[in-house]
């Protein structure tokens, strides 16, 4: 059901979120404008995303429940799982520089990819549109 390439269309509380993060406003003004783009292709508990964005373009391979390491568009490295929890994918993934976690979820909502972010207190969210 995640399958397909979508696009990022929006984003709420974004700027917010990397700024808990520990973004500086030059970089955030880029990332608020990334063109995101994820392809998500599912086997099973596999997974196999391809990102991109202005910043880059990356392959990703994770397996739900096991633990795999990822950097951020900023260069943050964390590590985590991805689980799936009903019809919805929760990530809990810990930053490697100071131990704190971020979380993540990946669902659909009407058509739509919806993902959400916390970390620290703050939420944020971006909506994808299926191309
Ligand atoms: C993936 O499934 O796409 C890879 C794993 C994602 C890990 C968590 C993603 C959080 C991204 C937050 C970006 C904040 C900007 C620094």
């Amino acid at each position: 059901a995640f399958n397909g390439t979508w696009k990022v269309e929006h984003s709420e509380n974004y700027d917010k979120f990397m700024e808990q993060m520990g973004i500086n406003v030059m970089k955030r003004k880029l990332a608020e404008h990334d063109n995101l783009k994820i392809t998500i292709e599912q086997t099973g508990d596999t997974f196999h995303i391809k990102e991109s964005s202005t910043f880059r373009t990356k392959d990703i391979d994770f397996t739900l429940g096991v633990v795999f390491d990822y950097t951020l568009a900023d260069g943050t490295e964390v590590s985590g799982t991805w689980e799936m929890d009903g019809e919805v994918l929760r990530g809990k993934f810990t930053r490697k520089d100071n131990s704190k976690v971020l979380t993540t979820t990946r669902s659909l909502v009407g058509g739509e990819l919806v993902q959400t972010y916390n970390y620290e207190g703050v939420d944020a969210k971006r909506v994808f549109k299926k191309q």
